[in-house]
């Protein structure tokens, strides 16, 4: 038996339901990225304002590449249980927000219709790094990336999340509706500001003044969103049906922990998700940069070392002494001082705590994925403040090298995997030049990751060619030793 509408009562005794009449929702929200994460932070916190009874704010999700989500949830009149796994076991919840999935290959005319729709107020984003079409280093929108030219020649049937915003945009104001709000949910610096940047960028190419009705009445809040949601496997579904009586193809899997930031600055009306648990504020960015660069900067950072050294998880690598003291102290000593917000110690130490949390299983290689897009704002951020200082940043560079010999695709054990990245073909062939000093420096020569002054700062350089060399010559858990304390 299929989790759905009619089922949904016998699966009540395990699970908390949505408390409120799904048929109901409007459809308020339109989120382009209907990935795990997105199902298990955003949504969450708007079923909990749907069954306080704002029932405007019914979510279509969007999927911009494959139909696998869509397939899954259409039969399950897109229920889905959220599996909350802490020390103290697993709570499970469905959650009722998804009011309609769709597949934006399939039909870009429906995504439009839903994102003009008048009852659209809000238009929120978790299209990873990558989805930006962006130039990771300066921020500034890809117009030579294929998406891009793609749609800025096919403006009524885009592929990518900026193309379908500014043709939904453009939709409204000539149909005399009011801009919606644009609410990027994903792990970038100034989500917003990027943004909105990238709208404009775009918007500006297609018509001025476009361009300028966006720039007066459109928003683009910053917001810092946080929760851990590995990729749900086979396991976690086989698991969640047997204690939920009935088949969820599509179960999402998190940590108790959760924390979502925004800056309440909206063109329109918006969900009170502050009465879910968020956080409305004036400014997002303090929250974001820490988040990021603890977070984020030591979750790559784990990634990187960790898959080297033979751990295949976070929980795993983070119970090894050397890796667990070098986050501590790369953290403390290196990426706290960089920034302003009071509680920092209390900060990582949760974040380790986090970490540690074994019920999660969460693979340090869906993490390593990417490290193009996220080193800029995770670690090279910091690396620059801590020079600009004249301060020492001994781990990060150690963190940097990490992932350059990740590059080469085979662990200190011989093992082969995939590097999954945008820029992985010429990454790798970098990666793969056997002299030390030549690979940091055909490396650190890619501007669209380090910019056009990290390869100029010879400190860093200097590190980070005997960081690399070290872990060749000693493996990592032996190298990162000699940082020390
Ligand atoms: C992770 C994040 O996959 C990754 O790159 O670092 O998804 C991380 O789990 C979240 O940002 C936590 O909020």
């Amino acid at each position: 038996m299929k989790l759905n509408k009619q089922t949904l009562p016998q699966t009540g005794k395990q699970a908390a339901l949505p408390a409120y009449d799904s048929a109901a929702l409007l459809p308020g929200i339109v989120h382009l990225g209907l990935g795990a994460f997105h199902r298990a932070h955003q949504a969450v916190y708007t079923d909990t304002v749907l069954a306080q009874g704002d029932l405007r704010w019914g979510i279509v999700g969007v999927s911009l590449r494959s139909a696998e989500t869509r397939d899954a949830l259409a039969p399950q009149d897109h229920l889905y249980t959220l599996a909350i796994r802490g020390t103290e076991g697993e709570q499970l919840r469905v959650i009722g927000s998804l009011v309609d999935s769709l597949v934006a290959p399939e039909s870009p005319a429906a995504v439009l219709a839903a994102m003009r729709h008048p009852h659209c107020h809000v238009v929120s984003l978790t299209v990873t790094e990558k989805g930006y079409c962006h130039d990771p280093a300066s921020n500034t929108l890809r117009f030579d990336h294929p998406d891009i030219v793609h749609d800025l020649a096919h403006a009524d049937a885009p592929r990518s999340a900026v193309g379908f915003i500014v043709r939904a945009l453009d939709q409204r104001r000539d149909a005399g509706l009011p801009p919606f709000t644009v609410l990027s949910c994903d792990n970038l610096p100034s989500n917003g500001n990027t943004s909105r940047a990238l709208v404009l960028a775009f918007a500006e190419r297609v018509d001025a003044d476009l361009s300028k009705w966006i720039s007066l009445h459109g928003a683009f809040p910053n917001s810092m969103v946080d929760r851990i949601v590995p990729k749900t496997t086979e396991e976690d579904r086989v698991a969640i049906a047997a204690r939920l009586g009935v088949d969820d193809a599509w179960p999402v899997v998190t940590e108790p922990f959760s924390q979502w930031v925004i800056e309440d600055r909206f063109a329109g009306p918006r969900p009170a998700w502050e009465t879910a648990g968020a956080t409305l504020v004036e400014q997002a960015e303090p929250y974001e940069h820490a988040k990021l660069r603890m977070l984020n900067g030591s979750h790559s950072s784990l990634a990187y070392l960790g898959s080297l050294a033979g751990f295949i998880t976070v929980d795993q690598a983070i119970r090894d002494d050397d890796l667990r003291g070098f986050l501590e102290r790369m953290m403390t000593q290196e990426i706290a001082p960089t920034l302003q917000r009071p509680g920092l110690d209390e900060y990582r130490d949760e974040l380790v705590a986090r970490f540690r949390n074994p019920a999660l299983k969460h693979r340090l290689q869906q993490i390593a994925m990417d490290g193009s897009q996220k080193l800029p704002q995770r670690l090279l951020g910091t690396i620059r403040a801590r020079l600009d200082a004249g301060l020492p940043c001994a781990r990060l560079c150690f963190a940097v090298a990490g992932w350059m010999r990740y590059l080469r695709g085979q662990d200190e054990a011989g093992l082969a995997y995939p590097v999954s990245d945008p820029l992985a073909e010429s990454l790798q062939a970098a990666a793969r030049i056997a002299d030390v000093d030549a690979c940091v420096d055909a490396l650190l020569a890619m501007e669209a990751v380090f910019g056009n002054d990290l390869a100029k700062r010879v400190e860093f350089v200097a590190a980070v060619k005997t960081c690399l060399r070290d872990i060749e010559e000693q493996g990592v858990l032996k190298a990162l030793q000699e940082i020390g304390v």
